[in-house]
């Protein structure tokens, strides 16, 4: 078969002093930090929709890219082309996972018969190619909001008919995820929201969502899957209010419905930012509750109220990113570039240099990350700003006691001496000196 990328040759490390544009300037896969190599650290995902479908096309405009991989799209046959495409590309760079959508795969027929035939072509073709290469499915997910029965939702539709079809969809993804391998099956609830209380049963519409969802675990554990569900938090867009929030938001409903123990977070960069957090917040959240799985990286445009899915270059958000996966024990998902080139960057050149910046800039958050923890004195101040709670009325407190035992104590003392400084200043000094090291 005669390769798609002709001019790209395989992408190898070179360091950071290389000028070379087709070479990882941070990237090292091989490199141990922390015990672990940077490639164990960094499951870098490719998703197939962005890289491989997407082309440009916006609100305003048609496709500034060519991504017919030399084959007529709609046809079986492109299908096929965007899967040599991708496997070629993903070699080229060394990333060994890939994440889709079921319609990312083929295009969709009129019947669902048909699209499931399709999908069973297509994903075992991608079989065959994964056979004597590292690449394996990272996570897979059905689109349930771009086809216009899911107008009103998909788990929360008000179409009986319509939540069957999102159940089909839901059964048939999921046995293509355990086909392929996949480590995790994502929810993101495009549709799964509402513009107005008007016309809307917002007890009913959340219930109707659990409901798929355990049947999704129930079906999911009887062929087999025994990776993590995730829920994908998203704040708006296309839904004005979406039922998954953030973070917090979506660990309280599935705390609420029982989904604990099965779900846990993927989180996306620009979903954290649009949601007014900071990614770091949303990692956070998702590791304090348990639930930090898996990571859509990309980055948004402050100055831009929507979802901008830019490939990531900022490297304090990367390195406050990896602090946090590293202070959780590592991911059981991994980082999915979820994330697409700008419009005017066209070529094929461009999706390589894309990835190189993104897995670049990840890397070097590692590596600052890594540095951040061995340097202590972040960890420790934190440490040291509690340390009232050793005292023996802190001990107190947290062996759990009465108000009117505090109080009296509040009473002899009369006043608060000296209140704890936050320090922020000289932290975020710390931090610089740490990543201008
Ligand atoms: C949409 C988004 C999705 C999910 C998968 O904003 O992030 O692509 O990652 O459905
Ligand atoms: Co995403």
């Amino acid at each position: 078969m005669s390769e798609i990328f002709a001019n790209i040759p395989t992408i190898k490390y070179e360091g950071k002093d290389s000028t070379n544009p087709l070479a990882f300037k941070y990237y090292d896969p091989e490199r141990v930090i922390m015990g672990k190599k940077m490639k164990e650290h960094l499951p870098f995902a490719m998703a197939w929709w962005h890289n491989l479908c997407a082309a440009g096309t916006d609100m305003f405009g048609r496709d500034t890219a060519d991504k017919s991989f030399g084959a007529e799209k709609g046809t079986m046959e492109h299908a096929k082309a965007k899967v040599d495409a991708g496997f070629e590309f993903m070699q080229k760079l060394g990333i060994e996972y890939f994440c889709f959508h079921d319609v990312d795969l083929v295009p969709e027929a009129d019947d669902i018969n048909e699209t499931n035939r399709r999908l069973d072509e297509i994903t075992d073709y991608i079989l065959e190619k994964m056979q004597g290469t590292n690449i394996k499915c990272l996570w897979g997910t059905a689109n349930m909001f771009s086809n216009p029965r899911f107008m009103s939702g998909a788990g929360s539709t008000c179409s009986a008919d319509v939540f069957c079809f999102a159940a089909a969809q839901v059964k048939k993804a999921l046995e293509l995820t355990v086909k392929l391998g996949g480590r995790g099956y994502v929810f993101w609830g495009g549709r799964e929201g509402y513009e107005t209380l008007l016309n809307t049963d917002m007890k009913f519409e959340q219930e109707n969502i659990a409901r798929l969802m355990k049947m999704a675990v129930t079906y999911g554990r009887s062929i087999g899957f025994e990776g993590d569900f995730y829920i994908e938090p998203k704040p708006k867009e296309p839904m004005k209010h979406q039922y998954d929030f953030d973070a917090a938001t979506a660990i309280g409903f599935l705390k609420a419905h029982g989904l604990d123990k099965d779900f846990k977070m993927n989180i996306e960069a620009n979903h954290a930012t649009l949601a007014g957090h900071t990614f770091q917040h949303e990692l956070r959240v998702s590791a304090i509750n348990g639930m930090l799985g898996s990571i859509d990286a990309n980055q948004g445009d402050m100055l831009l109220g929507w979802d901008t899915d830019e490939f990531p270059s900022d490297v304090y958000s990367a390195t406050l990113c990896m602090y946090e996966v590293l202070k959780a024990g590592g991911l059981t998902g991994g980082l999915n570039f979820d994330s697409k080139n700008r419009r005017p960057s066209n070529t094929f050149e461009d999706m390589f240099y894309a990835f190189i910046l993104g897995m670049d800039t990840f890397a070097l958050g590692l590596i600052k990350a890594a540095e951040l923890i061995e340097d202590g004195r972040i960890d420790n101040f934190v440490k040291e700003k509690y340390s009232s709670f050793d005292s023996e009325i802190g001990k107190t407190i947290l062996a759990g006691t009465t108000l009117e035992e505090l109080a009296d104590y509040a009473a002899k003392l009369g006043t608060v001496a000296s209140p704890i400084s936050g320090r922020q200043e000289y932290l975020e000094s710390v931090l610089n000196s740490v990543m201008f090291r």
